[in-house]
């Protein structure tokens, strides 16, 4: 083994997930998208092995691994289902908040049956008018005895209307950052309501919705790390989450190119199969290599975020923007590569490029990630 290789436990996790992708999502993913259902009961079967607390820690239940090892998981379920294992990802980065910064009451209440996913996590930052500018956010719980009194409303929300338990950051005090802090809001609260589900170019597996809150009294034990914490405890959970929209970018992108390779090796145009022509060769060993590339930055920037290394950020946020990007357009180069039946549901592609598009524009857009990289270069 060199220090490039995956270790034997880090072989045999995704190994697991692999084998649990290609018997329980992938063959149904095609269905799930373009029925647009949500498949509650694979992602219990997920959870199962794990896979819903993957960096939650062993004493509150979760399987207490690294990021490089969530990537691997997300990464190998991306391969089925890009959509379906973003919203594992984003379950897990609820999870994790709760167990690295909640007390004991918060995590008594919510992260046995969060690791089970008998109850589903959804991370909410954003609103209408605080998107990239996530800080502007407008959100207020008011403390009002042994509870906070919470309304406004957050957009965009992943799992909105069909998950149990909202993390969300609300505005506690001062303008900006330092005014704002998390609270877990669980669905069946008196106040708590949702907005239609949106109607979306991709994603079609996972639900997209605003969830409202009108006066909602929320415990006091349900903040989650101190007043005036929330947006650092965000920005945190990010690190990890960016990792792993990265790491599903790669999967699905890994699939294109496996998907090319077969298609390109049978389809014969001009009396030979289209693989013999130098352009498909050279186009299939630039997405080869350039998926390569990402991939190793990205195992690369996970190890950086376990370790808690002092750049780990700015690596997320690199690695998050190559990854994502380059998925992209190897989705896009693979359907070109399958002329027009790439266009076609009857093939993968076209579901997996749609599904990788968004993954530019949330958990921070590419530009945001730009921004993170240059302020963290400037500072030094
Ligand atoms: P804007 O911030 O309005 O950006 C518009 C454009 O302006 C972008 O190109 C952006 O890069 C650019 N821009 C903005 N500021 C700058 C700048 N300073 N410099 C250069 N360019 C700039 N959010 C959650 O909190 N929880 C979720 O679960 C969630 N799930 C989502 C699911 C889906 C399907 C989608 C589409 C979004 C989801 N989001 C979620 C929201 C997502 O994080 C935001 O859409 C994203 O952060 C961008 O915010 P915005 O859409 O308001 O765009
Ligand atoms: N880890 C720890 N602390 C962090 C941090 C991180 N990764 N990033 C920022 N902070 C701290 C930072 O150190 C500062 O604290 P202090 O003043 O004590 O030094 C504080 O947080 C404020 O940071 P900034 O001054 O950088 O804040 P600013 O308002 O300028 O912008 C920015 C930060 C643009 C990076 C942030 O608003 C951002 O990430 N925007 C994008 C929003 C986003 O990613 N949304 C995703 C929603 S989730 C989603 O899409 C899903 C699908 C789930």
């Amino acid at each position: 083994m060199t220090q490039f290789d995956l270790t034997d436990d880090q072989r045999e996790i995704q190994d697991l997930a692999r084998r649990f992708t290609a018997d329980a999502i992938t063959p149904h993913a095609a269905e799930w998208d373009e029925k647009h259902i949500f498949p509650r009961d694979t992602i219990r079967v997920a959870a199962e092995l794990g896979f819903g607390a993957i960096y939650v820690s062993e004493s509150a239940g979760g399987i207490g691994l690294g990021r490089l090892e969530a990537a691997l998981i997300m990464e190998a379920m991306a391969y089925g289902c890009p959509s379906t294992s973003a919203f594992i990802s984003i379950h897990n980065m609820a999870a994790w908040m709760i167990d690295r910064f909640g007390g004991q009451g918060v995590k008594d209440k919510y992260l046995p049956s969060m690791v089970t996913m008998d109850r589903m996590g959804s991370y909410c930052l954003t609103e209408a008018g605080a998107g990239s500018d996530a800080a502007a956010l407008k959100t207020r719980a008011v403390k009002d005895g042994d509870h906070y009194v919470v309304t406004g409303s957050k957009q965009f929300i992943s799992g909105g209307g069909e998950n149990e338990v909202y993390v969300v950051m609300v505005r506690t005090g001062e303008d900006g950052p330092k005014g704002i802090s998390c609270l877990v809001i669980e669905k069946d609260m008196s106040g708590v309501s949702f907005g239609a589900q949106e109607r979306k170019l991709g994603w079609h597996s996972q639900p997209t919705a605003q969830v409202n809150f009108d006066g909602v009294r929320v415990p006091v034990e349900n903040l989650v790390g101190a007043e005036g914490e929330g947006f650092r405890i965000a920005m945190m959970g990010l690190d990890g989450g960016r990792l792993n929209i990265g790491a599903c970018s790669l999967g699905g992108a890994q699939r294109c190119i496996d998907e090319a390779v077969a298609y390109t090796k049978d389809r014969q145009q001009f009396g030979q199969s289209i693989a013999d022509f130098q352009n498909t060769q050279f186009t299939l060993a630039d997405m080869e290599t350039e998926l390569q590339a990402a991939r190793a930055l990205l195992y690369m920037a996970a190890v950086k975020v376990t370790e808690n290394a002092p750049d780990k950020t700015r690596f997320a946020a690199m690695a998050k923007r190559i990854a994502t990007d380059t998925g992209s357009s190897v989705a896009d180069r693979a359907l070109q590569l399958h002329g027009g039946y790439g266009y076609l549901m009857d093939y993968p592609i076209e579901r997996l490029w749609r599904d990788l598009r968004v993954h530019s524009i949330l958990e921070g857009t590419n530009q945001v990630m730009r921004m993170i990289v240059a302020r963290d270069m400037l500072r030094q």
